[in-house]
């Protein structure tokens, strides 16, 4: 079985897509943990190698790749028995592209500013305007899915790497099962892999915990 390195903590979604994407490849990954509070990734060492100090971060025989969506596609050209994760076919491509970046530019970075601030800055309270941008970003996601999957009728990198963020973010601002029947059938569905709940459920449920956790420091000091 093939073995890369992946510096990585559960608790982070994008360490996570790329988690159910080595799983769903059969790769075995050497996980380095990178515990961001201690300030792992801020070491000369680390910095040298991703100058951006960001988790995940792939070392595959000295091939350095950061950012999950570049790891993702990198794992699956490389080691994919077949393309099905990450389709050769241009026009399949460009829509898990466009997903892809949907994800990065909309989803994670409206979770990161709400749950920065909380876990690592000590707030306590999530602004209105906070709450609205993801529930805008819920309706995307729900209007995205016009068919079985967020880039078609069959599972991509793409689903990996949405389901990482949302999955983080449910917890936190609820999602309301009639007003987003499709986001909830779509999670069901991601849910019948034999390796969610390893990869993705139990990171997703910690990093929720973490956030919440954060939110009720105020409430318990009352
Ligand atoms: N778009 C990047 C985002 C990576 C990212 O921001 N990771 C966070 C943890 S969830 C991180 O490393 N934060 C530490 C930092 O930015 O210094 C990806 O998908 O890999």
């Amino acid at each position: 079985m093939v073995k890369v390195k992946l510096y990585t903590l559960h608790v982070s979604p994008p360490c996570r897509a790329v988690e159910l994407t080595a799983k769903a490849l059969g790769i075995d990954l050497d996980q380095q943990i990178v515990n961001l509070l201690a300030g792992d990734h801020l070491t000369p060492e680390y910095l040298k190698m991703n100058p951006q100090h960001t988790i995940p971060m792939l070392d595959d025989n000295g091939i350095i790749i950061s950012e999950s969506h570049a790891i993702m596609i990198y794992l699956v050209s490389k080691y994919g028995k077949d393309d099905s994760l990450y389709p050769k076919d241009l026009v399949k491509q460009a829509k898990v592209h466009s997903i892809l970046h949907f994800e990065s530019g909309v989803l994670f970075a409206r979770m990161r500013f709400l749950f920065e601030p909380i876990i690592f800055g000590g707030n306590s309270e999530i602004p209105a305007e906070k709450k609205e941008n993801i529930q805008k970003a819920y309706k995307l996601l729900e209007d995205t899915l016009v068919d079985d999957y967020v880039a078609g009728n069959s599972l991509t990198i793409a689903d990996f790497s949405c389901v990482s963020s949302f999955t983080s973010l449910m917890g936190v601002i609820p999602v309301e099962k009639s007003t987003y029947p499709k986001i909830y059938a779509w999670l069901d569905r991601l849910k019948q892999l034999p390796y969610y709940e390893e990869a993705n459920g139990s990171g997703a449920n910690e990093i929720t915990k973490l956030v919440l956790d954060g939110l009720m420091k105020d409430s318990a000091k009352a």
